[in-house]
């Protein structure tokens, strides 16, 4: 990103040289996220607020191979597969102490590679610490890289409520793209809920049902209702991720909640939830989780290579990058768009 609220450009950069500590990876690929439309669209004094400081290249959700190493790097070798954390926190206060470096008392989440710092949609990326790197081992880096925000954001939110997702209890996953595809995979790999997918576009929710929903409602005035009926005794769902957070998706969110459930709000896209007696039934949480913590992203790796989720992937090369946001701005993608250098 070059200017506030503009599309991003394609520029020559320098090849990153790492210093000590540091590793130079080679990006296998990067995926495009809907927070990076909103990053294009955030004014200025906003972005600056958020710490974030142009310019800077996009791609928060990276992997691929070491590079080069710096001075003092023997945790990984040149050649090793890895994929990258990217909430990069100070690896000293409290929240990082416990690998919760999304939460860092110092950075708060952001100036990571793609959020402030130069990310993944390159051919290099520079890695500011090798803890950052989590080792792929014979897991594809191309396939791997959406589980780095896509897999985690969703499996972070989806452990806090499971509490709720024991027998008999349904979780709902309200937008099946980037981040809900990979969420009704893990709700399936990690509970015993019943998942119930709603969107917008059929085709996603085919793909829902695919992937392992066991049911797919249309998203619109009647999704509550309809969610409601696919739950015992229609009593409402223990657990709804809204993974697009519009004011519609959590009216509908706080339709379809039972007493005692979570609604958890991953989505970016502004909406707001009236929360106050009536609104919402009784000891019903709300949540707005961010990203998830390093532990987490070596669980939703070993998910992967356990068979139990993958991401589906569309490959794009670099150049073609502006048109596949102007795609996602559409919400023509399923799965996962991801830059791939060599494609
Ligand atoms: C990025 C920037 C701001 C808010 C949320 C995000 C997520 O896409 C990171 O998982
Ligand atoms: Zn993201
Ligand atoms: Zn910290």
């Amino acid at each position: 990103m070059t200017r506030h609220q503009s599309a991003p450009e394609l520029v020559e950069v320098p090849d990153p040289v790492p210093g000590p500590g540091q590793v130079r990876l080679r990006v296998a690929a990067a995926g495009a996220c809907h927070s990076d439309l909103h990053l294009m669209e955030w004014p200025a004094e906003q972005m600056v607020g958020q710490g974030l400081r142009l310019p800077f290249t996009l791609g928060h959700e990276s992997a691929g191979w070491v590079d080069a190493v710096g001075a003092g790097v023997s945790a990984v070798r040149v050649g090793d597969a890895c994929a990258v954390y990217g909430p990069w926190g100070c690896g000293h206060c409290r929240a990082c102490a416990r690998g919760a470096e999304q939460y860092c008392e110092v950075t708060h989440g952001m100036g990571g590679p793609g959020l402030g710092g130069d990310g993944g949609m390159a051919e290099y990326l520079l890695v500011d610490d090798v803890r950052h790197l989590v080792p792929l081992g014979d897991l594809d880096p191309v396939a791997a890289a959406p589980l780095t925000d896509a897999g985690l954001t969703p499996y972070h939110a989806i452990r806090k409520a499971l509490p709720l997702l024991g027998p008999g209890s349904t979780a709902v996953v309200i937008g099946a793209g980037g981040l809900g595809h990979l969420g009704i995979q893990i709700l399936r790999a990690i509970t015993s809920a019943r998942v119930v997918a709603v969107d917008v576009a059929p085709g996603k929710l085919v793909q829902a049902l695919a992937l392992g929903a066991h049911a797919a409602v249309p998203a619109g005035e009647d999704a509550a209702a309809a969610i409601r009926a696919q739950t015992v005794g229609g009593l409402g769902a223990q657990a709804v991720f809204d993974m697009v957070g519009s004011a519609a998706t959590m009216a509908t969110a706080a339709a379809a909640v039972g007493a005692e459930g979570r609604i958890t709000v991953v989505g970016l896209a502004g909406g707001a939830l009236p929360f106050r007696f009536g609104t919402v039934p009784f000891d019903v949480d709300v949540s707005l989780p961010y990203w998830g913590t390093r532990g987490e992203l070596f669980e939703v790796l070993d998910l992967a290579r356990a068979g139990l989720i993958r991401a589906h992937v569309e490959t794009v090369p670099l150049a073609g990058m502006p048109a596949a946001y102007d795609r996602l701005r559409a919400g023509d993608v399923s799965g996962r768009i991801v830059m791939v250098p060599s494609a």
